[in-house]
């Protein structure tokens, strides 16, 4: 399928936005500008901007602790979650969640989540609740290899199948769980052919491939919209820099981090859009250069905000 050229450029002014705030906030934690820890997805662009793109504001996603990608392609104010980064009372948790707390329930995002696969079976609840509503909405699930290894996987995978839930698990294969490498923590090579013990549908995509992932994604939501049940999409990735930041990455094979490097999805896109004629490079730099700005923006806006206050720190507090 040929896609037109204005869905293109949209999945590049994503990727690049994302790209951009990344590598902001790896420059403000570095800093030590930004408290906390931070896990950046710089690498995984394609796969958060080709599966959002077919979602509207009344379909769920659920994040994890590499999710400001995925609050982006959904839609979400990057000023709210600059200022929730620096801990600054205007951010989504009013400075009290940080990096893996990020929500807007207002756009259908549940919420990035530090606890490995806890977005699993929220998102069996999310497309139950949209099941019940009938309303065609869907849930789509984010979450990494390591998480595949979770209990929730297989949960919530068994109770999305025999309750055909309107779900789409989206597994980003970034071959790593921290420092241990795929083929150390489980026997097969495709986390997609998982999905057969479901009785779902499995695929695994080239996730750097934007189209892929979109018309992977696209099927797979369709499918749910329909009222057929869930699905598994295993997009293979690689992330570029450490688990979080600050990690060295020692653990990685040089030569398997250069020709990943090359097969970066921003790259690879500029490339397709150059060859097809639907931007020149004039047209994407100028689109990297207003994702530049807001990202300034966004952390001007960040660092004029007010701290929480003393009195606040018992407020939206759960124990
Ligand atoms: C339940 C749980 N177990 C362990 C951890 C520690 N932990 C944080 S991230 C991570 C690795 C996750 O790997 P993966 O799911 O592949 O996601 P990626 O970091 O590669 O995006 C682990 C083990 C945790 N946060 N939660
Ligand atoms: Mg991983």
């Amino acid at each position: 399928m040929e896609l037109k050229k204005e869905l293109l450029l949209d999945f590049y002014r994503t990727m690049v936005l994302i790209r951009q705030f990344e590598l902001k906030a790896a420059e403000l934690f570095a800093a030590g500008r930004i408290p906390g820890f931070v896990h950046l997805y710089v690498g995984e662009e394609a796969v958060a901007t080709g599966v959002c793109a077919n979602l509207t504001p009344r379909d769920y996603i659920t994040s994890t602790h590499r999710g400001h990608a995925h609050l982006i392609a959904k839609g979400g104010d990057i000023k709210l979650m600059m200022a929730e980064l620096f801990g600054k009372k205007t951010g989504y948790c009013k400075g009290k969640g940080g990096s893996m707390h990020i929500a807007d329930v207002s756009l259908g995002i549940l919420g990035a989540n530090g606890i490995v696969g806890a977005g699993q079976p929220i998102a069996a609840g999310a497309a139950l609740a949209c099941k019940v509503r009938g309303e065609g909405a869907v849930a789509v699930c984010f979450f990494g290899d390591g998480a595949a290894n979770r209990g929730t996987f297989h949960e919530a995978l068994n109770l999305a199948s025999i309750w055909k839930l309107p779900v789409v698990y989206v597994c980003e294969n970034n071959m790593y769980g921290i420092s241990n490498y795929q083929r150390n923590s489980m026997n097969i090579a495709d986390i997609a052919d998982r999905a057969t013990s479901y009785g779902i549908p499995g695929v695994s995509i080239d996730g750097n491939d934007v189209v892929a992932v979109y018309e992977a994604a696209a099927e797979a939501i369709a499918r749910a919209r329909r009222g057929e049940g869930p699905s598994l999409i295993e997009a293979k990735t690689w992330r570029h820099r450490g688990h979080f930041e600050g990690d060295p990455q020692v653990y990685k094979d040089p030569k398997e981090q250069e020709d990943w490097l090359k097969k970066d999805p921003i790259s690879r896109l500029a490339q397709k859009l150059l060859e097809m004629n639907y931007a020149t490079p004039e047209e994407l730099n100028s689109i990297e250069a207003h994702a530049r700005t807001r990202i300034e923006e966004a952390v001007a806006f960040a660092e004029n905000s007010p701290e929480p206050e003393e009195s606040e720190l018992l407020e939206d507090v759960y124990a």
